[in-house]
């Protein structure tokens, strides 16, 4: 296996090039397997997913399947991103990080900025929570994932990449909250706290996975040196959080439609 740590790809202005970034990913077997099992992966939940909606008629549900449908499309894209060799790059990483050069997979960061709104959406409107909720929380989402990228990408100090790391956590904890504290007591007036309680679980549980291996990752103190590894811890944390998640989403959905168009035994929504 290609040690990328140790393989400079860095032109002499200091860029990396799709074809030969491509390249080397398809000679490290480790890393390439980690990004094609999640195309095909991705691939069957679409084609599962778009056959599940079938049987789904009322507004909210439907609501709930779309954006279900779209969580693996968006995960074909970004994993064809990386593939491509188009958002994967290498970095020279400054005095004070563990490794010269690392292998940033930016496209991921960037990609979570749709597919993170996606689950939040659907457990929202799960929850019957009104647009005020929906919009900070999904705003706090995508301010995670954005100062999760400038994290990664920022070269001009290891305190600086740090100090996006701990902004992306404050965002993220913004999310934390809703979920945990806000989000459930909605959900049990709606009627769908016992499928929220499970969904929760399983978002809050997977998605306290994703800063860790940032910590421990490449990217992070690199406890962890081979970017094929990281970027295995990444797939297996998507594939449940994404597809797993939405497939358990949608078969309540479609087994339990009244509870989810009737609001339960609450006063009517307010959205
Ligand atoms: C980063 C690093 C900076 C600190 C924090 C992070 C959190 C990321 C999370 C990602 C969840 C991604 C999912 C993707 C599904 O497509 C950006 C790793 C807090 C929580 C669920």
């Amino acid at each position: 296996m290609i040690q990328w740590h140790m393989q400079t790809l860095l032109t002499d202005s200091g860029v990396t090039y799709p074809l030969q970034v491509a390249e080397v990913i398809e000679g490290d077997s480790l890393l390439a397997s980690s990004l094609w099992v999640n195309v095909a992966l991705a691939g069957v939940a679409a084609l599962l997913f778009a056959y599940m909606g079938q049987s789904v008629h009322g507004e909210r549900s439907r609501m709930i399947w779309v954006v279900a449908l779209f969580i693996p499309l968006v995960s074909i894209s970004s994993y064809l991103g990386l593939l491509s060799g188009l958002t994967i790059g290498t970095l020279q990483m400054p005095a004070g990080h563990p490794l010269d050069e690392v292998v940033s997979q930016w496209g991921r960061y960037l990609t979570w900025a749709f597919s993170t709104p996606l689950i939040l959406a659907a457990l929202g409107w799960l929850a019957r929570v009104d647009k005020a909720d929906m919009l900070a929380v999904i705003g706090a989402d995508i301010g995670m994932c954005l100062t999760g990228l400038a994290a990664a990408q920022t070269t001009a100090s290891i305190e600086l990449r740090w100090a996006f790391y701990a902004v992306s956590c404050a965002f993220f904890a913004v999310v934390l909250y809703a979920l945990l504290v806000t989000w459930p007591q909605k959900a049990k007036a709606a009627g769908t706290d016992d499928i929220f309680g499970t969904l929760r679980l399983l978002t809050v549980v997977l998605w306290l996975g994703y800063p860790i291996v940032w910590a421990i990752g490449v990217e992070g103190l690199a406890l962890i040196e081979s970017v094929g590894t990281t970027s295995w811890l990444y797939s297996g944390l998507d594939v449940l959080a994404k597809y797993v998640f939405a497939f358990l989403l949608l078969r309540w959905v479609a087994n339990n439609e009244s509870i989810v168009e009737s609001g339960g035994s609450a006063a009517p929504a307010d959205d």
